[in-house]
């Protein structure tokens, strides 16, 4: 089943020169990116991608780490690509987070956990939606594509 799915390489990865870590974990994978932007999120577009958050007593740190350095922002495409980027990921908090996942190779930490994945089919739809204009996505074909997963798979 092919999926979409929004990644944030998010600021502590950013600063500590991790983001080709981030996309070579992707396209080892066999994970596609069809879009990619790198920017610095204002204050208002972070609130409104962690609306979910809006609530909690963590949410203006929330806020204030995610628009504290430019992110590398992109949309990925593959197999299940929502489960399977959150697999690459781990658990949210680093400590916890196992070996071999990026989480728990790259990061000590719940606040700063290197990278956000969508979680769901209708996060990522709106989370796409937020960052990426339809013209933005690139469609194109890998020449691996027949070797990375089987049809209807
Ligand atoms: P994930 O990033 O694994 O989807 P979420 O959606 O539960 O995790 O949380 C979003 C972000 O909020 C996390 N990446 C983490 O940085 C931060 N966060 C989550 N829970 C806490 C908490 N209890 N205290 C501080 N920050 C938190």
């Amino acid at each position: 089943m092919i999926e979409r799915t929004l990644v944030i390489v998010k600021p502590d990865a950013v600063l500590r020169g991790r983001i080709g870590a981030v996309i070579q974990r992707l396209e080892d994978k066999g994970l596609k990116i069809i879009a990619a932007r790198f920017s610095r999120l204002s204050e208002a577009t972070a609130q409104k991608h962690y609306a979910e958050h809006s609530s909690k007593s963590f949410f203006s740190s929330l806020v204030s780490f995610i628009t504290a350095s430019p992110v590398m922002l992109m949309v990925v495409e593959g197999n299940r690509a929502i489960e399977s980027v959150r697999n690459l990921l781990g658990k949210t908090n680093g400590v916890e987070a196992a070996s071999g996942t990026l989480r728990g190779d790259f990061s000590s930490s719940r606040a700063f956990n290197l990278v956000h994945a969508s979680d769901s089919a209708p996060s990522a739809t709106r989370e796409i939606a937020l960052f990426f204009k339809k013209s933005e996505i690139c469609e194109y074909a890998l020449p691996t594509q027949d070797f990375l997963f089987e049809q209807g798979e």
